[in-house]
Protein backbone atom coordinates (compact mmCIF):
# COMPACT_ATOMS: atom_id res chain seq x y z
CA UNK A 1 0.00 0.00 0.00
CA UNK A 2 1.21 3.64 -0.29
CA UNK A 3 0.60 6.51 1.70
CA UNK A 4 -0.16 9.93 0.30
CA UNK A 5 0.82 12.87 2.09
CA UNK A 6 -0.95 15.91 0.95
CA UNK A 7 -0.66 19.36 1.01
CA UNK A 8 -2.29 22.51 -0.07
CA UNK A 9 -0.75 25.83 -0.81
CA UNK A 10 -0.64 27.56 2.97
CA UNK A 11 -2.91 30.83 2.05
CA UNK A 12 -1.44 34.01 3.30
CA UNK A 13 -3.24 35.41 6.28
CA UNK A 14 -3.89 38.89 5.12
CA UNK A 15 -6.92 38.30 2.97
CA UNK A 16 -10.29 36.59 1.88
CA UNK A 17 -9.72 33.37 -0.16
CA UNK A 18 -11.57 33.70 -3.20
CA UNK A 19 -13.55 31.20 -5.89
CA UNK A 20 -9.25 31.06 -7.58
CA UNK A 21 -7.71 29.93 -4.31
CA UNK A 22 -10.33 27.28 -3.98
CA UNK A 23 -10.46 26.05 -7.12
CA UNK A 24 -6.26 25.89 -7.44
CA UNK A 25 -5.22 24.19 -4.31
CA UNK A 26 -7.74 23.25 -1.85
CA UNK A 27 -10.52 21.75 -3.38
CA UNK A 28 -8.83 19.49 -5.96
CA UNK A 29 -7.11 18.37 -2.85
CA UNK A 30 -10.15 17.33 -0.60
CA UNK A 31 -11.69 15.46 -3.69
CA UNK A 32 -8.21 13.71 -4.10
CA UNK A 33 -8.27 12.99 -0.31
CA UNK A 34 -11.76 11.81 -0.03
CA UNK A 35 -11.17 9.46 -3.17
CA UNK A 36 -8.05 7.71 -1.89
CA UNK A 37 -9.36 7.22 1.22
CA UNK A 38 -12.46 5.56 0.07
CA UNK A 39 -10.15 3.10 -1.96
CA UNK A 40 -8.58 2.24 1.12
CA UNK A 41 -5.52 3.78 0.79
CA UNK A 42 -3.91 6.32 3.57
CA UNK A 43 -3.90 9.56 3.64
CA UNK A 44 -2.73 12.66 5.74
CA UNK A 45 -4.06 16.01 4.62
CA UNK A 46 -2.25 19.06 5.77
CA UNK A 47 -2.83 22.52 5.22
CA UNK A 48 -2.45 25.86 7.58
CA UNK A 49 -2.04 29.69 6.93
CA UNK A 50 1.31 31.32 5.53
CA UNK A 51 1.75 34.35 8.35
CA UNK A 52 5.40 35.43 7.65
CA UNK A 53 6.56 37.71 5.21
CA UNK A 54 5.51 41.17 3.89
CA UNK A 55 2.39 39.92 1.87
CA UNK A 56 1.43 40.24 6.09
CA UNK A 57 3.37 42.90 7.43
CA UNK A 58 1.85 44.87 4.51
CA UNK A 59 -1.73 44.14 5.30
CA UNK A 60 -1.09 44.96 9.18
CA UNK A 61 0.58 47.65 8.83
CA UNK A 62 -2.27 49.34 6.70
CA UNK A 63 -4.81 48.45 9.26
CA UNK A 64 -2.70 49.34 12.20
CA UNK A 65 -2.95 45.85 13.84
CA UNK A 66 0.10 44.04 15.71
CA UNK A 67 1.17 41.49 13.01
CA UNK A 68 0.16 38.49 15.49
CA UNK A 69 -3.52 39.83 15.95
CA UNK A 70 -3.97 40.38 12.07
CA UNK A 71 -2.80 36.69 11.25
CA UNK A 72 -5.14 35.33 13.90
CA UNK A 73 -8.27 37.24 12.33
CA UNK A 74 -7.51 36.27 8.57
CA UNK A 75 -6.59 32.43 9.76
CA UNK A 76 -9.95 32.61 11.51
CA UNK A 77 -11.29 33.76 8.17
CA UNK A 78 -10.10 31.83 5.76
CA UNK A 79 -10.48 28.66 7.80
CA UNK A 80 -14.06 29.14 8.35
CA UNK A 81 -14.65 29.75 4.08
CA UNK A 82 -12.69 26.14 3.70
CA UNK A 83 -15.03 24.84 5.80
CA UNK A 84 -17.84 25.64 4.10
CA UNK A 85 -16.43 24.28 1.16
CA UNK A 86 -16.42 20.88 2.92
CA UNK A 87 -12.63 21.21 2.64
CA UNK A 88 -11.72 18.90 5.97
CA UNK A 89 -8.20 18.89 6.33
CA UNK A 90 -6.24 16.82 9.04
CA UNK A 91 -4.52 19.62 10.65
CA UNK A 92 -5.06 23.72 9.89
CA UNK A 93 -2.40 25.52 11.81
CA UNK A 94 -0.44 28.50 11.18
CA UNK A 95 3.68 28.72 10.46
CA UNK A 96 3.40 31.82 13.37
CA UNK A 97 1.53 29.63 15.92
CA UNK A 98 2.61 25.85 14.98
CA UNK A 99 4.27 25.30 18.33
CA UNK A 100 7.06 23.17 16.20
CA UNK A 101 7.33 25.70 13.18
CA UNK A 102 10.32 27.58 14.14
CA UNK A 103 12.72 24.56 15.35
CA UNK A 104 11.47 22.40 12.31
CA UNK A 105 12.69 26.27 10.37
CA UNK A 106 15.97 27.08 11.69
CA UNK A 107 16.90 23.28 11.74
CA UNK A 108 16.76 23.13 8.02
CA UNK A 109 18.98 26.63 7.92
CA UNK A 110 21.14 25.09 10.74
CA UNK A 111 21.91 21.82 8.29
CA UNK A 112 22.24 23.32 5.19
CA UNK A 113 24.53 25.67 5.88
CA UNK A 114 26.74 23.07 8.26
CA UNK A 115 26.74 20.81 4.77
CA UNK A 116 27.58 23.60 2.36
CA UNK A 117 24.06 24.66 1.04
CA UNK A 118 24.31 28.27 2.29
CA UNK A 119 26.48 31.39 1.54
CA UNK A 120 26.82 34.61 3.24
CA UNK A 121 27.00 37.33 0.65
CA UNK A 122 26.99 40.95 0.80
CA UNK A 123 25.19 42.64 -1.44
CA UNK A 124 23.29 45.60 -2.98
CA UNK A 125 20.06 45.37 -2.41
CA UNK A 126 16.87 48.10 -2.90
CA UNK A 127 16.50 50.60 0.00
CA UNK A 128 13.88 53.25 0.32
CA UNK A 129 15.17 56.28 1.55
CA UNK A 130 11.73 57.55 3.21
CA UNK A 131 10.54 54.46 4.97
CA UNK A 132 14.08 53.45 5.83
CA UNK A 133 13.65 50.51 5.00
CA UNK A 134 14.85 47.55 2.63
CA UNK A 135 12.60 46.52 -0.18
CA UNK A 136 12.19 42.79 0.07
CA UNK A 137 9.58 40.53 -2.03
CA UNK A 138 6.42 42.31 -2.25
CA UNK A 139 8.04 46.08 -0.83
CA UNK A 140 8.60 46.74 -4.05
CA UNK A 141 6.81 46.97 -7.34
CA UNK A 142 8.52 47.10 -10.92
CA UNK A 143 8.26 45.75 -14.42
CA UNK A 144 8.34 42.16 -15.10
CA UNK A 145 11.80 41.81 -16.79
CA UNK A 146 10.74 38.08 -18.16
CA UNK A 147 7.13 39.19 -19.23
CA UNK A 148 6.94 42.73 -19.20
CA UNK A 149 3.86 42.86 -16.44
CA UNK A 150 3.63 46.42 -14.95
CA UNK A 151 3.19 45.60 -11.64
CA UNK A 152 5.29 42.60 -10.50
CA UNK A 153 6.43 42.11 -6.95
CA UNK A 154 10.22 41.98 -6.00
CA UNK A 155 10.13 38.38 -5.73
CA UNK A 156 7.31 36.99 -7.69
CA UNK A 157 5.45 37.96 -11.03
CA UNK A 158 2.03 37.48 -10.53
CA UNK A 159 1.11 37.53 -14.56
CA UNK A 160 4.02 34.84 -15.54
CA UNK A 161 4.66 33.24 -12.23
CA UNK A 162 8.53 33.60 -12.76
CA UNK A 163 10.10 33.92 -9.58
CA UNK A 164 12.22 37.68 -9.73
CA UNK A 165 15.13 39.17 -8.33
CA UNK A 166 14.10 42.87 -7.15
CA UNK A 167 16.79 44.26 -8.70
CA UNK A 168 15.89 43.03 -12.40
CA UNK A 169 12.41 44.94 -12.03
CA UNK A 170 11.98 47.51 -14.43
CA UNK A 171 11.39 51.14 -13.04
CA UNK A 172 11.00 49.75 -9.40
CA UNK A 173 8.81 51.54 -6.65
CA UNK A 174 7.89 51.25 -2.90
CA UNK A 175 4.80 49.81 -2.55
CA UNK A 176 4.78 52.11 0.54
CA UNK A 177 5.42 55.15 -0.32
CA UNK A 178 5.67 54.80 -4.11
CA UNK A 179 9.50 56.62 -4.04
CA UNK A 180 12.05 55.02 -6.67
CA UNK A 181 14.18 52.94 -4.41
CA UNK A 182 18.08 52.94 -4.20
CA UNK A 183 20.84 50.29 -3.66
CA UNK A 184 22.53 49.77 -0.18
CA UNK A 185 24.78 46.62 0.98
CA UNK A 186 23.35 44.34 3.42
CA UNK A 187 24.75 40.96 3.92
CA UNK A 188 22.12 38.02 3.59
CA UNK A 189 22.69 34.01 3.41
CA UNK A 190 22.00 32.80 -0.06
CA UNK A 191 20.82 29.12 -1.04
CA UNK A 192 22.94 27.33 -3.32
CA UNK A 193 20.29 26.45 -5.89
CA UNK A 194 22.79 25.79 -8.75
CA UNK A 195 24.43 23.21 -6.63
CA UNK A 196 21.83 21.60 -5.01
CA UNK A 197 20.43 21.32 -9.01
CA UNK A 198 23.77 19.71 -10.31
CA UNK A 199 23.75 17.41 -7.59
CA UNK A 200 20.17 15.68 -7.19
CA UNK A 201 17.10 17.80 -8.49
CA UNK A 202 17.94 18.74 -11.48
CA UNK A 203 18.09 14.73 -12.48
CA UNK A 204 15.13 14.14 -10.07
CA UNK A 205 12.94 16.66 -11.87
CA UNK A 206 14.12 15.00 -15.44
CA UNK A 207 13.62 11.39 -14.56
CA UNK A 208 9.93 12.28 -13.48
CA UNK A 209 6.46 12.61 -15.35
CA UNK A 210 4.97 16.19 -14.70
CA UNK A 211 1.63 17.68 -15.76
CA UNK A 212 3.01 19.38 -19.39
CA UNK A 213 1.86 22.92 -17.60
CA UNK A 214 4.28 22.29 -15.14
CA UNK A 215 7.02 20.27 -16.81
CA UNK A 216 7.87 23.08 -19.91
CA UNK A 217 7.81 26.03 -17.11
CA UNK A 218 10.31 24.35 -14.73
CA UNK A 219 12.20 22.82 -17.35
CA UNK A 220 13.22 26.58 -18.44
CA UNK A 221 13.55 27.37 -14.82
CA UNK A 222 16.32 24.71 -14.24
CA UNK A 223 18.26 26.23 -17.29
CA UNK A 224 19.55 29.65 -15.66
CA UNK A 225 19.17 28.77 -11.69
CA UNK A 226 20.66 31.43 -9.13
CA UNK A 227 21.70 31.98 -5.72
CA UNK A 228 18.86 32.77 -3.69
CA UNK A 229 18.82 35.03 -0.80
CA UNK A 230 17.06 33.41 2.06
CA UNK A 231 17.40 35.71 5.12
CA UNK A 232 15.53 39.23 5.52
CA UNK A 233 16.12 42.32 7.45
CA UNK A 234 12.67 42.59 9.11
CA UNK A 235 11.00 42.40 12.67
CA UNK A 236 8.22 39.61 11.51
CA UNK A 237 9.54 36.11 10.73
CA UNK A 238 11.02 32.69 11.73
CA UNK A 239 14.24 34.79 13.94
CA UNK A 240 17.19 33.86 13.19
CA UNK A 241 19.19 33.91 16.80
CA UNK A 242 22.66 35.76 16.48
CA UNK A 243 24.95 32.73 16.84
CA UNK A 244 23.16 30.99 13.57
CA UNK A 245 24.05 33.49 11.66
CA UNK A 246 27.82 34.70 12.77
CA UNK A 247 26.96 37.44 14.92
CA UNK A 248 24.25 39.39 12.81
CA UNK A 249 21.63 40.89 14.32
CA UNK A 250 17.61 41.18 13.06
CA UNK A 251 17.41 38.64 10.44
CA UNK A 252 14.38 36.61 9.54
CA UNK A 253 13.93 33.62 7.41
CA UNK A 254 12.57 34.71 3.89
CA UNK A 255 8.76 33.97 4.09
CA UNK A 256 9.15 31.41 1.19
CA UNK A 257 12.06 29.40 3.10
CA UNK A 258 9.83 28.89 6.38
CA UNK A 259 6.22 28.57 4.36
CA UNK A 260 7.14 24.97 2.78
CA UNK A 261 8.45 23.57 6.13
CA UNK A 262 5.44 24.59 7.74
CA UNK A 263 4.15 21.26 6.10
CA UNK A 264 6.30 19.32 7.80
CA UNK A 265 6.02 21.49 11.24
CA UNK A 266 2.53 21.17 10.90
CA UNK A 267 2.46 17.26 10.16
CA UNK A 268 4.95 16.88 13.67
CA UNK A 269 1.81 19.40 14.98
CA UNK A 270 -0.88 17.24 13.76
CA UNK A 271 1.18 13.83 14.86
CA UNK A 272 1.98 15.49 18.76
CA UNK A 273 -1.47 15.94 18.73
CA UNK A 274 -2.42 12.51 18.10
CA UNK A 275 0.21 11.03 21.33
CA UNK A 276 2.92 10.45 18.83
CA UNK A 277 5.31 13.14 18.59
CA UNK A 278 7.81 11.14 16.17
CA UNK A 279 4.91 10.10 13.70
CA UNK A 280 5.36 13.15 11.14
CA UNK A 281 8.72 10.82 10.63
CA UNK A 282 6.39 7.74 9.18
CA UNK A 283 5.34 10.37 6.26
CA UNK A 284 7.89 12.36 5.53
CA UNK A 285 11.10 9.86 5.73
CA UNK A 286 9.25 7.09 4.21
CA UNK A 287 10.11 5.88 0.93
CA UNK A 288 6.71 4.30 0.27
CA UNK A 289 4.81 7.92 0.76
CA UNK A 290 3.51 9.67 -2.01
CA UNK A 291 4.41 13.46 -1.48
CA UNK A 292 1.29 15.28 -3.52
CA UNK A 293 1.62 19.12 -3.48
CA UNK A 294 -1.43 21.08 -4.84
CA UNK A 295 -0.87 24.57 -5.54
CA UNK A 296 -1.56 27.29 -8.25
CA UNK A 297 0.64 28.28 -10.75
CA UNK A 298 2.58 30.82 -9.17
CA UNK A 299 3.81 28.64 -6.63
CA UNK A 300 5.57 26.05 -9.14
CA UNK A 301 8.86 27.15 -8.64
CA UNK A 302 8.76 27.18 -4.57
CA UNK A 303 7.30 23.46 -5.29
CA UNK A 304 9.33 22.07 -7.80
CA UNK A 305 12.78 23.35 -7.26
CA UNK A 306 12.91 25.40 -4.02
CA UNK A 307 11.40 23.24 -1.38
CA UNK A 308 12.91 20.07 -3.10
CA UNK A 309 15.91 21.05 -3.00
CA UNK A 310 16.25 21.88 0.31
CA UNK A 311 14.76 18.81 1.37
CA UNK A 312 17.40 16.79 -0.23
CA UNK A 313 20.13 19.82 1.09
CA UNK A 314 19.21 18.58 4.60
CA UNK A 315 20.02 14.88 3.93
CA UNK A 316 17.45 13.64 6.59
CA UNK A 317 16.25 11.23 4.11
CA UNK A 318 13.40 13.41 3.44
CA UNK A 319 10.98 12.26 0.50
CA UNK A 320 10.94 14.50 -2.22
CA UNK A 321 7.52 15.13 -3.90
CA UNK A 322 5.47 12.21 -5.95
CA UNK A 323 3.15 14.83 -7.88
CA UNK A 324 2.79 18.34 -8.45
CA UNK A 325 -0.49 18.81 -9.77
CA UNK A 326 -0.39 22.58 -10.06
CA UNK A 327 -3.34 24.60 -11.68
CA UNK A 328 -3.50 27.36 -13.97
CA UNK A 329 -5.26 30.80 -13.58
CA UNK A 330 -8.68 30.90 -12.99
CA UNK A 331 -10.79 34.12 -13.88
CA UNK A 332 -13.94 35.68 -12.99
CA UNK A 333 -16.18 36.65 -16.08
CA UNK A 334 -13.25 37.48 -18.39
CA UNK A 335 -11.28 39.61 -15.90
CA UNK A 336 -9.01 38.54 -12.97
CA UNK A 337 -10.13 38.03 -9.28
CA UNK A 338 -9.05 41.09 -7.44
CA UNK A 339 -10.08 42.06 -3.91
CA UNK A 340 -9.38 45.44 -4.26
CA UNK A 341 -10.36 46.28 -7.70
CA UNK A 342 -14.03 44.77 -6.82
CA UNK A 343 -14.40 41.89 -9.29
CA UNK A 344 -14.54 39.23 -6.83
CA UNK A 345 -17.97 37.27 -5.69
CA UNK A 346 -17.96 38.15 -1.47
CA UNK A 347 -18.07 34.70 -0.28
CA UNK A 348 -19.98 35.15 3.06
CA UNK A 349 -22.80 36.41 0.58
CA UNK A 350 -22.41 34.00 -1.80
CA UNK A 351 -22.86 31.60 0.59
CA UNK A 352 -26.28 32.86 1.96
CA UNK A 353 -28.05 33.01 -1.23
CA UNK A 354 -26.26 29.43 -2.92
CA UNK A 355 -25.34 25.61 -1.96
CA UNK A 356 -21.95 25.29 -1.59
CA UNK A 357 -21.78 22.26 -2.44
CA UNK A 358 -22.94 22.98 -5.66
CA UNK A 359 -20.65 25.79 -6.15
CA UNK A 360 -18.18 23.22 -5.25
CA UNK A 361 -19.26 21.00 -8.15
CA UNK A 362 -19.29 23.84 -10.75
CA UNK A 363 -15.53 24.62 -9.32
CA UNK A 364 -14.66 21.41 -9.94
CA UNK A 365 -16.21 21.01 -13.25
CA UNK A 366 -14.44 24.09 -14.66
CA UNK A 367 -11.36 23.76 -12.97
CA UNK A 368 -7.84 25.53 -14.56
CA UNK A 369 -6.03 22.04 -15.00
CA UNK A 370 -4.10 22.22 -18.34
CA UNK A 371 -5.29 26.35 -19.14
CA UNK A 372 -7.14 29.21 -17.55
CA UNK A 373 -10.49 28.65 -17.08
CA UNK A 374 -12.84 31.23 -15.02
CA UNK A 375 -15.84 31.76 -12.86
CA UNK A 376 -18.95 32.46 -15.17
CA UNK A 377 -22.52 32.69 -13.40
CA UNK A 378 -24.37 31.96 -16.23
CA UNK A 379 -22.21 28.36 -16.39
CA UNK A 380 -22.56 28.14 -12.95
CA UNK A 381 -26.71 28.18 -13.53
CA UNK A 382 -25.82 25.88 -16.33
CA UNK A 383 -24.50 23.73 -14.02
CA UNK A 384 -26.68 23.98 -10.93
CA UNK A 385 -29.53 23.38 -13.95
CA UNK A 386 -28.94 21.22 -15.95
CA UNK A 387 -26.24 19.35 -14.79
CA UNK A 388 -27.37 18.99 -11.22
CA UNK A 389 -30.83 19.61 -10.73
CA UNK A 390 -32.27 17.75 -14.20
CA UNK A 391 -29.87 15.14 -13.79
CA UNK A 392 -29.15 13.60 -10.77
CA UNK A 393 -32.08 15.66 -8.82
CA UNK A 394 -34.44 15.00 -11.44
CA UNK A 395 -33.37 11.35 -11.53
CA UNK A 396 -33.72 11.22 -7.53
CA UNK A 397 -37.47 12.41 -6.99
CA UNK A 398 -38.62 10.99 -10.19
CA UNK A 399 -37.79 7.58 -9.14
CA UNK A 400 -38.12 7.73 -5.17
CA UNK A 401 -41.46 9.67 -5.23
CA UNK A 402 -42.94 6.92 -7.81
CA UNK A 403 -41.98 4.57 -5.41
CA UNK A 404 -44.07 6.30 -2.51
CA UNK A 405 -46.79 6.52 -4.57
CA UNK A 406 -47.18 3.55 -5.70
CA UNK A 407 -45.00 1.01 -3.62
CA UNK A 408 -45.61 2.13 -0.66
CA UNK A 409 -42.12 3.84 -0.16
CA UNK A 410 -40.57 0.24 0.01
CA UNK A 411 -37.19 -0.83 -2.31
CA UNK A 412 -39.08 -3.53 -5.19
CA UNK A 413 -37.49 -6.58 -5.86
CA UNK A 414 -35.44 -6.78 -9.42
CA UNK A 415 -37.76 -10.15 -10.48
CA UNK A 416 -35.75 -12.80 -11.89
CA UNK A 417 -37.75 -13.03 -14.99
CA UNK A 418 -36.70 -9.37 -15.80
CA UNK A 419 -33.30 -9.43 -13.96
CA UNK A 420 -30.82 -10.22 -17.20
CA UNK A 421 -32.15 -7.70 -19.68
CA UNK A 422 -32.99 -4.72 -16.82
CA UNK A 423 -29.52 -5.77 -15.96
CA UNK A 424 -27.96 -5.81 -19.91
CA UNK A 425 -29.92 -2.36 -20.58
CA UNK A 426 -28.66 -0.41 -17.26
CA UNK A 427 -25.07 -1.52 -17.59
CA UNK A 428 -24.09 -1.72 -21.07
CA UNK A 429 -26.97 0.16 -23.72
CA UNK A 430 -28.38 3.31 -22.06
CA UNK A 431 -24.25 5.14 -22.02
CA UNK A 432 -20.58 4.50 -21.22
CA UNK A 433 -20.63 4.51 -17.18
CA UNK A 434 -17.60 4.93 -15.97
CA UNK A 435 -15.51 5.54 -12.37
CA UNK A 436 -15.11 9.08 -11.25
CA UNK A 437 -12.51 7.99 -9.19
CA UNK A 438 -10.28 6.47 -11.69
CA UNK A 439 -9.90 10.55 -12.75
CA UNK A 440 -9.79 11.89 -9.70
CA UNK A 441 -6.75 9.97 -8.60
CA UNK A 442 -4.70 10.74 -12.13
CA UNK A 443 -5.97 14.44 -11.37
CA UNK A 444 -8.88 14.50 -14.19
CA UNK A 445 -11.17 16.55 -12.05
CA UNK A 446 -13.01 17.88 -14.70
CA UNK A 447 -13.70 14.47 -16.46
CA UNK A 448 -14.44 12.97 -13.15
CA UNK A 449 -17.27 15.98 -12.96
CA UNK A 450 -18.28 15.05 -16.51
CA UNK A 451 -18.23 11.28 -15.59
CA UNK A 452 -20.36 11.39 -12.69
CA UNK A 453 -23.09 13.63 -15.21
CA UNK A 454 -22.84 11.13 -17.12
CA UNK A 455 -23.57 8.30 -15.08
CA UNK A 456 -26.86 9.66 -13.85
CA UNK A 457 -27.80 10.83 -17.33
CA UNK A 458 -27.29 6.91 -18.30
CA UNK A 459 -29.98 6.23 -15.66
CA UNK A 460 -32.73 9.42 -17.11
CA UNK A 461 -32.15 6.92 -20.28
CA UNK A 462 -32.53 4.21 -19.04
CA UNK A 463 -36.55 5.36 -17.16
CA UNK A 464 -37.36 6.55 -20.29
CA UNK A 465 -36.44 3.74 -22.53
CA UNK A 466 -38.25 1.49 -19.25
CA UNK A 467 -40.96 3.48 -18.73
CA UNK A 468 -42.49 2.33 -15.58
CA UNK A 469 -45.56 4.68 -15.54
CA UNK A 470 -47.14 2.97 -18.05
CA UNK A 471 -45.31 -0.81 -16.76
CA UNK A 472 -47.46 0.07 -13.89
CA UNK A 473 -51.09 -0.12 -15.43
CA UNK A 474 -50.33 -3.85 -16.95
CA UNK A 475 -47.54 -5.36 -14.81
CA UNK A 476 -46.67 -4.23 -11.48
CA UNK A 477 -44.05 -7.06 -11.00
CA UNK A 478 -41.77 -5.53 -14.57
CA UNK A 479 -42.65 -2.20 -13.19
CA UNK A 480 -41.37 -3.33 -9.72
CA UNK A 481 -38.10 -4.63 -10.99
CA UNK A 482 -37.19 -1.20 -13.23
CA UNK A 483 -37.57 0.55 -10.29
CA UNK A 484 -35.87 -1.80 -8.03
CA UNK A 485 -32.46 -1.20 -10.92
CA UNK A 486 -33.24 1.91 -10.31
CA UNK A 487 -32.61 2.14 -6.45
CA UNK A 488 -29.54 -0.14 -7.08
CA UNK A 489 -28.23 2.58 -9.35
CA UNK A 490 -28.98 5.29 -7.07
CA UNK A 491 -27.21 3.49 -4.46
CA UNK A 492 -24.34 3.50 -6.69
CA UNK A 493 -24.76 7.25 -7.64
CA UNK A 494 -24.32 7.90 -3.70
CA UNK A 495 -20.96 6.17 -3.79
CA UNK A 496 -19.71 7.83 -6.92
CA UNK A 497 -20.79 11.49 -5.48
CA UNK A 498 -18.81 11.41 -2.21
CA UNK A 499 -15.96 13.02 -3.38
CA UNK A 500 -17.36 15.57 -5.27
CA UNK A 501 -20.47 15.93 -3.46
CA UNK A 502 -20.10 14.79 0.56
CA UNK A 503 -23.14 16.02 1.75
CA UNK A 504 -25.60 15.35 -1.12
CA UNK A 505 -23.89 12.15 -1.43
CA UNK A 506 -25.10 11.04 1.90
CA UNK A 507 -28.21 12.83 2.10
CA UNK A 508 -29.26 10.45 -0.88
CA UNK A 509 -27.95 7.42 0.72
CA UNK A 510 -30.60 7.92 3.81
CA UNK A 511 -32.99 8.94 1.62
CA UNK A 512 -32.70 4.68 0.43
CA UNK A 513 -33.07 4.14 4.04
CA UNK A 514 -29.30 3.77 4.21
CA UNK A 515 -28.06 3.91 7.82
CA UNK A 516 -24.45 4.85 8.81
CA UNK A 517 -21.73 6.75 6.39
CA UNK A 518 -21.95 6.17 2.92
CA UNK A 519 -18.18 7.68 3.02
CA UNK A 520 -17.13 5.09 5.25
CA UNK A 521 -17.96 2.10 3.04
CA UNK A 522 -15.24 0.39 0.60
CA UNK A 523 -15.12 2.27 -2.83
CA UNK A 524 -17.56 0.43 -5.18
CA UNK A 525 -15.79 0.50 -8.58
CA UNK A 526 -17.80 0.24 -11.49
CA UNK A 527 -21.25 -2.08 -11.27
CA UNK A 528 -21.27 -5.33 -12.94
CA UNK A 529 -23.70 -8.04 -12.99
CA UNK A 530 -22.05 -9.82 -9.97
CA UNK A 531 -22.10 -6.40 -7.70
CA UNK A 532 -24.80 -3.96 -8.96
CA UNK A 533 -27.46 -4.93 -6.39
CA UNK A 534 -26.50 -2.51 -3.47
CA UNK A 535 -29.88 -2.21 -1.69
CA UNK A 536 -31.78 -4.94 0.02
CA UNK A 537 -35.22 -5.31 -1.61
CA UNK A 538 -37.84 -4.56 1.30
CA UNK A 539 -35.79 -1.43 2.13
CA UNK A 540 -37.99 1.19 3.27
CA UNK A 541 -37.24 4.33 1.64
CA UNK A 542 -36.33 7.37 3.99
CA UNK A 543 -38.15 10.51 3.59
CA UNK A 544 -37.57 12.23 0.12
CA UNK A 545 -36.37 15.54 -0.57
CA UNK A 546 -34.70 17.38 -3.50
CA UNK A 547 -31.18 17.84 -3.44
CA UNK A 548 -30.94 20.64 -5.34
CA UNK A 549 -32.58 23.60 -6.11
CA UNK A 550 -32.75 25.77 -9.92
CA UNK A 551 -31.63 28.85 -10.09
CA UNK A 552 -33.45 31.49 -12.07
CA UNK A 553 -32.61 33.42 -15.06
CA UNK A 554 -33.39 36.56 -13.18
CA UNK A 555 -30.69 35.73 -10.08
CA UNK A 556 -28.09 35.16 -12.28
CA UNK A 557 -28.81 38.25 -14.06
CA UNK A 558 -28.87 40.20 -11.04
CA UNK A 559 -25.41 38.48 -9.69
CA UNK A 560 -24.02 39.51 -13.08
CA UNK A 561 -24.90 43.23 -12.46
CA UNK A 562 -24.03 43.40 -8.86
CA UNK A 563 -20.33 42.08 -10.21
CA UNK A 564 -20.26 44.94 -12.16
CA UNK A 565 -21.82 47.52 -9.94
CA UNK A 566 -18.83 46.21 -6.87
CA UNK A 567 -16.42 47.05 -9.42
CA UNK A 568 -17.37 50.27 -10.70
CA UNK A 569 -18.03 51.50 -6.54
CA UNK A 570 -14.77 50.19 -5.75
CA UNK A 571 -12.98 51.94 -8.79
CA UNK A 572 -14.83 55.52 -7.19
CA UNK A 573 -12.85 54.83 -3.97
CA UNK A 574 -9.63 54.80 -5.66
N1 LIG B 1 1.39 31.69 0.73
C1 LIG B 1 1.64 31.95 -1.70
C2 LIG B 1 0.23 32.15 -2.07
O1 LIG B 1 -0.68 32.20 -1.24
C3 LIG B 1 2.01 31.22 -0.48
C4 LIG B 1 1.95 29.73 -0.62
C5 LIG B 1 2.86 29.07 0.34
S1 LIG B 1 2.89 27.37 0.11
C6 LIG B 1 4.16 26.83 1.08
O2 LIG B 1 0.07 32.30 -3.26
ZN1 LIG C 1 9.06 53.89 0.69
Amino acid sequence: MNRYLVTSALPYANGPIHFGHVVGAYLPADVYVRALRRQGEDALFICGTDEHGVAITIGADKNGQEYSEYVEGWHKEIEKTLTTFGIEFDIFSGTSTCPQHAEFSLEFFKRLRERGYLQKQTSEQLYCNQCELFLADRYVLGGCPECGHESARGDECPACGSWLDPLKLVSPSCRVCTNAPEKRETTHFFLDLPKLRDEAVGAWFGEKTWKPNVDAFVRKLLEDVHARPITRDMKWGVELPSDLVDGEEGKVLYVWFDAPIGYISMSAEWSAANGDPDGWKDWWQNKDTRLVHFIGKDNIPFHTLVFPSMLHGVGQDYILPWRVPANEFYNLEGGKFSTSEGWTIPLDEFFERYDPEVARFHLIASMPETSDSEWSWKEFQATANAGLADTIGNLVTRVLRFLDKHFDGVVPPVDEAHRARLEGLLLNECGAIGDPAEHITAFRFRKAAEQLLLNAAVANVFIDRTAPWKLRKTDMVEAGSVLGACCQYLGWLAHWMTPMLPGKAQALWEMLGQSGEVAELPWPGTPCAETWQLIPAGQKLGEVAGLFDKLEDAQIEAEIANLKTRALASSDEL
